[in-house]
């Protein structure tokens, strides 16, 4: 009878003791829109493997990859109300809910890759990671997402003229269809998923992306003429909800951001190595690629899409100075 008992008693602290561990262990879920061996891909499962490492197990990420849980508009909005915990996303589709953030779309704000990694690690960073964070949105680290130009299945474009007429698809950023509209196109908001097959069945006739992007979703294969206009260079993010972040005991807190932080070195290196890699592999399957002798008539055209930011933000003036003025 003791025996029995004391077994049952043991079963019952060891029941106990797990349901202890199951109560502070978290399952996450994360979303990636990018399929298997892209750098944001291989990036984010190296996130859950140290997450898992440097937590002893106590938190555990479940990756979703390929927008398998949705697009990227949906999956923002799912982190932001705690339906998933953590997503790579690009600002782009953040700034119409974060205006500090909106500051990367404004097309070319950025001398190069370089000087935005400069402004994103001081103040400017600062001030835009603050942003997102009221809007439910914590940045734990920064991904490089290169360049973006022009492509299309006619022509190179070399002056804005070029864009006259032109269907051009762009995220969902008022600021993006502000471009398209001041170069004379017609802009033609769209999920990436879309994309391919709107190129192939002309429903647009041109978009614009980073030489992985290009290549990885095959839109190369439908719209063969890459134009360097270089006109966005936009970060990404690996973002966290919050809630679920602020929760977080300051060890845990610690842990997380240095996985994130280590998951964007190895992001920021597959990366470099990628935009080559594409580059060459989309030129081989025959692409024409132009470099735009001058940008200056673009970057000219892009005077009311400044003036419509600051009307609507300005108290934002400051940043995009601040921008402006970082070396
Ligand atoms: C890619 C980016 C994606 C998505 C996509 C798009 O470069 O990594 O997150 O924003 O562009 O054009 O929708």
């Amino acid at each position: 009878m003791y025996q029995k008992l004391s077994k049952s008693l043991i079963g019952a602290v060891a029941a106990l003791t797990m349901l202890g561990t199951a109560a502070t262990a978290a399952d996450w879920r994360g979303w990636n829109i990018h399929v298997d061996g892209y750098p944001n891909t291989v990036a984010m499962d190296k996130f859950a493997e140290l997450l898992a490492e440097k937590t002893n197990g106590e938190i555990t990420l479940q990756m979703f990859h390929g927008g398998t849980l949705g697009s990227q508009l949906d999956a923002i909005e799912q982190v932001r109300l705690g339906g998933l915990e953590i997503g790579n996303f690009n600002l782009g589709p953040i700034g119409p809910i974060a205006a500090e953030a909106n500051v990367v779309s404004l097309p070319f704000i950025f001398k190069d890759v370089p000087h935005m990694f400069r402004v994103l690690n001081g103040e400017g960073g600062e001030k835009i990671a603050e942003g997102m964070a009221a809007k439910g949105l914590v940045p734990l680290a920064w991904y490089d997402a290169g360049a973006r130009s022009f492509y299309n299945g006619t022509k190179p474009i070399n002056v804005p003229e070029d864009v006259t007429g032109m269907k051009v698809r762009v995220m969902n950023n008022d600021l993006y269809s502000g471009m398209i509209s001041e170069l004379g196109g017609n802009p033609s908001p769209m999920a990436f998923a879309e994309v391919y097959q709107s190129l192939k069945t002309g429903v647009v006739d041109g978009a614009e992306n980073n030489w992985p992007s290009y290549e990885s979703t095959g839109h190369f294969e439908v719209a063969g003429f890459y134009s360097l206009s270089q006109h966005l260079i936009i970060p990404e993010c690996l973002c966290i909800n919050a809630d679920v972040y602020n929760g977080l005991s300051d060890d845990m807190k610690a842990a997380v951001k240095e996985a994130a932080m280590e998951s964007a070195t190895v992001q920021q290196e597959l990366w470099a190595a990628r935009e080559m890699s594409s580059r060459e592999m989309v030129e081989k399957a025959g692409v024409v690629t132009n470099e735009i002798a001058n940008k200056v008539p673009f970057q000219e055209a892009m005077v009311p899409v400044y003036a419509a930011y600051l009307e609507a933000n300005p108290n934002l003036r400051p940043l995009v100075e601040l921008i402006q003025s970082t070396d």
